[in-house]
């Protein structure tokens, strides 16, 4: 069974949308087996983002990352990868597709990093390398 990594950013905690987003993966027809609240450090950031460093938004996304506690979460069925993005819609919240996380909850706050509250793995490979580093005990 396909697993991926979504993480609940700090702008969603903060706007208690934890229950909205979970419901939305758990209406979709998702379990939810893993479920984590954390403050991430640096070094989590780091390597969880390894593919933007150098890009202009990636400092100002390491320190959004960490500016408040978030809620990571390992969600499984049949192409769950897939099928979580497209229920995240687009990364710009603004075009992002009414019916979509991102589309209904989110809008451009003029920030350096967009905020758009939640994350998904993109391929089996970077579920898999996500997961280790939010879950590396296992679960
Ligand atoms: P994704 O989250 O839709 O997979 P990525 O390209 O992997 O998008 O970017 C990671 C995160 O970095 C995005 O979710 C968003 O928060 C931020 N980001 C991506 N592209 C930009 C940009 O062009 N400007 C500002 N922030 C960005
Ligand atoms: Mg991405």
């Amino acid at each position: 069974m396909e697993r991926t990594l979504v993480l609940i950013k700090p702008d969603g905690v903060r706007r208690s949308l934890v229950g909205e987003v979970i419901s939305r993966i758990e209406s979709k027809g998702y379990s939810i087996v893993g479920v984590r609240m954390m403050n991430a450090d640096r070094s989590i950031l780091e390597h969880h983002y390894a593919e933007h460093q150098g890009k202009p938004f990636y400092e100002p996304l390491l320190e959004f990352m960490s500016s408040g506690p978030i809620v990571a979460l390992i969600a499984e069925g049949n192409r769950v990868i897939e099928g979580f993005r497209s229920l995240a819609g687009a990364t710009d919240p603004t075009v992002a597709a009414p019916g979509t996380i991102r589309g209904d909850l989110a809008r451009d706050q003029g920030t350096k990093v967009v905020q758009n509250i939640v994350h998904g793995s993109d391929s089996v490979e970077s579920a898999t390398r996500e997961i280790a580093i939010f879950f590396p005990e296992g679960m």
